[in-house]
């Protein structure tokens, strides 16, 4: 594993775990405001081995690959800059974070080959775990998928109240959870094909903090992970090995209001979960992903439970409690405005997916529950080597109301600091679509026609429509987004999104 990848971190990880020399889990290094207020991001290109033997080309902030965690409080008025050190056109999206259009990072806003962007936040949002990719149309997938992504994490008052673990990387644990294929010869794969452009990109290993099953070794005691889904795609079903449980403390914009107890924590695209765990005892445990309902997601090494990290602690004892209560949410009104905008997902060629998909004989032997080695491999066939899409079927592939993304739509206006109920579905293609919506974090008052799950209650900026069903948000917009730089709603699979499934709106 290349050295570099932890320089600059805030913590040596390069040493080997005791058994077996898996690596420890890399934590991405702490990146504050310097005395001027400013916080630099450089996007450049780098090189990684991922896979014994094979060294891979990578993109990253601030290093080879991913990107460090900034870290800002509430009330701070930071400036960032980002400089493209890459052959190619970047943006820098701050996902969750509230801020004006004009600062959003969406693809009107691209970066060219040695130029720097530079923005101002005004922190006026809560304490969460939030985070930053490239953002620009039809190319965010690829370059999210060779690194471009890091953690942005907002402190505030009650954070710091809170008696939660807090020490980054000790027992307050980012984890950013992606899959990748790699080609013959170490590169990842992308492709815009009938598969990838329908299903979303479906790697078969997977990567922790950019590592390949990793340990880490933190105190025994309460724990605190940080769980990101940075994958192109890919939804996962967390678990733990020894089926302790796991208690949901926060969700994309903050804090819940009292921790939820899980057994397995359901996250998709773009989502993020902040979970305790009671690692008191010292004993060990591995996290696991379960098998999910996509057929196309349950290929090998993801058709059983997968150990995707070890939770080894050490003999130092922890600091941190899980409190009874979190923080005081702002209760949701019994009488919600009318519906003013409906966002209804949708894909243009799923039949032409599943005409190929079908022919392998998959459906089939997901519901005989065995697996067929011709079968996978059939799967496999189309989703490597299926041709590329020319662009305009890429681009058109889906959409949102049935309007695919192309710049000139007409997308919509919502009015700006007001309360208002959107309702997001999809049509028939009973998909998952991971909706995310900018400028805003919003609040699931309906799920499925029902009270969303508990661990579903707090701020949100990303929910997870699924299988046909429905959410209905309460969401609201404090800032401004002009038509020349709007904001985006979009589905989180990024091959969707550089498909067509995405719209703009203005908040003026
Ligand atoms: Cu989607």
């Amino acid at each position: 594993m290349a050295a570099t990848l932890l320089a600059g971190a805030s913590h040596s990880t390069r040493a080997q775990a005791g058994s077996g020399g898996r690596q420890l889990l890399p934590i991405p290094p702490e990146l504050r405001a310097d005395s001027q207020g400013q916080i630099k991001l450089t996007a450049q290109t780098g090189s990684q081995s991922f896979l014994p033997g094979l060294t891979t080309q990578t993109y990253g902030f601030n290093g080879p690959f991913l990107g460090p965690a900034i870290r800002v409080r509430k009330g701070e008025q930071v400036r960032v800059s980002v400089l493209n050190r890459l052959p190619q056109n970047v943006t820098a999206h701050w996902h969750g974070l509230i801020v004006p259009g004009s600062a959003d990072g969406g693809p009107y806003m691209p970066i060219k080959p040695g130029e720097t962007w530079t923005v101002d936040w005004n922190i006026i949002q809560p304490a969460a775990t939030l985070w930053f990719h490239p953002h620009l149309y039809p190319t965010t997938a690829e370059l999210v998928l060779k690194g471009l992504a890091g953690f942005i994490i907002i402190d505030d008052e009650e954070s710091a109240a809170l008696p939660v673990p807090a020490r980054w990387g000790v027992d307050d644990i980012p984890l950013v959870l992606q899959d990748r294929r790699f080609t013959s010869d170490g590169q990842f794969f992308h492709r815009f094909n009938e598969i990838t452009i329908a299903a979303g990109y479906s790697g078969d290993h997977m990567l922790v903090n950019g590592s390949v099953n990793p340990v880490v070794q933190p105190p025994r005691g309460w724990l605190r992970f940080r769980i990101l889904d940075g994958s192109n795609g890919r939804n996962y079903r967390v678990t733990t090995s020894d089926k302790r449980p796991m208690y949901v403390i926060a969700s994309d914009g903050g804090f819940l209001s009292e921790p939820v107890k899980l057994d397995v924590l359901p996250i998709a695209a773009g989502e993020r979960y902040e979970v305790m765990i009671d690692a008191r005892n010292g004993k060990p445990f591995d996290f696991l992903t379960l098998p999910v309902p996509q057929p196309v997601m349950r290929l090998a090494p993801f058709d059983k439970a997968l150990s995707i990290l070890s939770v080894v602690p050490g003999t130092s004892e922890g600091e941190g409690q899980l409190p009874d209560s979190l923080v005081n949410l702002p209760p949701i009104p019994q009488t919600l405005p009318p519906i003013s905008q409906r966002l209804v997902m949708q894909m243009n060629r799923r039949k032409q997916a599943d005409k190929l998909i079908d022919a392998t004989g998959l459906q089939k032997m997901m519901a005989s529950g065995a697996t067929d080695p011709t079968v996978v491999a059939k799967v496999v066939e189309l989703i490597t080597r299926g041709p590329a899409l020319p662009l305009k079927a890429q681009l058109t592939a889906n959409a949102i109301n049935g309007v695919s993304f192309s710049f000139t739509e007409p997308g919509f206006t919502a009015a700006r600091n007001r309360y208002l109920r959107w309702k997001i579905s999809e049509g028939q293609d009973k998909m998952l679509h991971p909706v995310h919506i900018h400028g805003c974090q919003f609040r699931v008052t309906q799920y499925n026609g029902n009270q969303p799950p508990l661990y579903m209650r707090g701020w949100k900026d990303t929910v997870p429509i699924v299988d046909g069903g429905t959410a209905e948000i309460y969401i609201r917009f404090p800032l401004p987004a002009m038509p020349d730089m709007p904001y985006m709603a979009h589905c989180h699979v990024l091959e969707h999104e550089d498909s067509g499934m995405m719209t703009e709106f203005s908040v003026p």
